[in-house]
């Protein structure tokens, strides 16, 4: 017998991303697992700015939208007034590792109670594709025109397993968007990581590889291959930090 699949009443309408871009799918996640877990009346969002901003456009849910960086700050305080409510941060990289990296690493540092989904699309997204901490090495973006040279500039920034591997956090996971059964793996990321919040465990977070077409120059389809092909293989995906596991 066919399973009826309802899209999460949390999801309220379509959202405006560009043509085979990952939120989309992420955001649908999101809602399944609020819905499952019985929380999608009972969440509020720090949301950041960046294409992560459209979140708040599609959603049944209160949010604040923060200044650029500042979410997990912003849910810290959601959250230690709102002990009963489920905060989630949404951001780009670009957000939470780049401008946003101070706030970020205090939020992990501290154990707070709260849910960091991190869109990790290898560029500034919406301001139209500029090099963030997260770019790949050779990567060309509008301000590396010859590829980004990480000898000048560093290499690209491992967050999760920074704050997995430094920090007392609750749960930590890196998961993608590329394939079917990446996906199914990715649900299961953000449903401990919203868990781990519900039990009180602490700071959890679930760092999503999600193509950007547009600014990568390439159909959906091959921006699908390049995740698997170059950010992959150095952003591995899978869990980094088990619950109930000690640093
Ligand atoms: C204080 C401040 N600085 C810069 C900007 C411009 N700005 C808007 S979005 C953005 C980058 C967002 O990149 P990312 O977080 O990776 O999100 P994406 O759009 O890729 O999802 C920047 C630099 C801003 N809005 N405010």
């Amino acid at each position: 017998m066919a399973v009826e699949r309802k899209v999460p009443a949390i999801i309220d309408k379509p959202m405006n991303f560009c043509p085979g871009c990952g939120h989309g799918i992420i955001i649908r996640l999101i809602g399944e697992c609020l819905t499952e877990l019985g929380q999608d009346q009972n969440v509020i969002y720090a949301i950041g700015v960046g294409c992560s901003s459209n979140l708040g456009g599609g959603l049944e849910a209160d949010r604040l939208h923060c200044c650029h960086g500042r979410a997990a700050a912003v849910a810290t305080g959601m959250k230690r007034v709102n002990k009963e409510n489920i905060v989630l941060t949404y951001q780009g990289d670009g957000d939470a590792y780049c401008i946003g990296i101070a706030e970020s690493l205090n939020a992990a540092y501290r154990n707070e109670n709260i849910t960091v989904i991190t869109i990790n699309n290898t560029n500034f997204g919406m301001t139209g594709g500029q090099m963030s901490v997260t770019t790949m090495e050779g990567q060309k973006t509008s301000t590396s025109k010859l590829g980004r040279n990480c000898d000048v500039t560093g290499f690209p920034m491992k967050f999760p397993e920074m704050v997995a591997s430094q920090f007392n956090v609750a749960y930590a996971a890196r998961g993608s968007v590329d394939k079917p059964q990446n996906i199914i793996k990715l649900k299961a990321y953000i449903k401990n990581a919203i868990e781990a919040q519900m039990n009180g465990e602490g700071y959890s977070i679930v760092e999503v590889l999600s193509p950007c077409p547009i600014n990568w120059g390439m159909t959906p389809s091959q921006s699908m291959e390049h995740i698997r092909d170059v950010v992959m293989p150095y952003f591995p995906i899978g869990v980094l930090k088990e619950r109930g596991e000690k640093a």
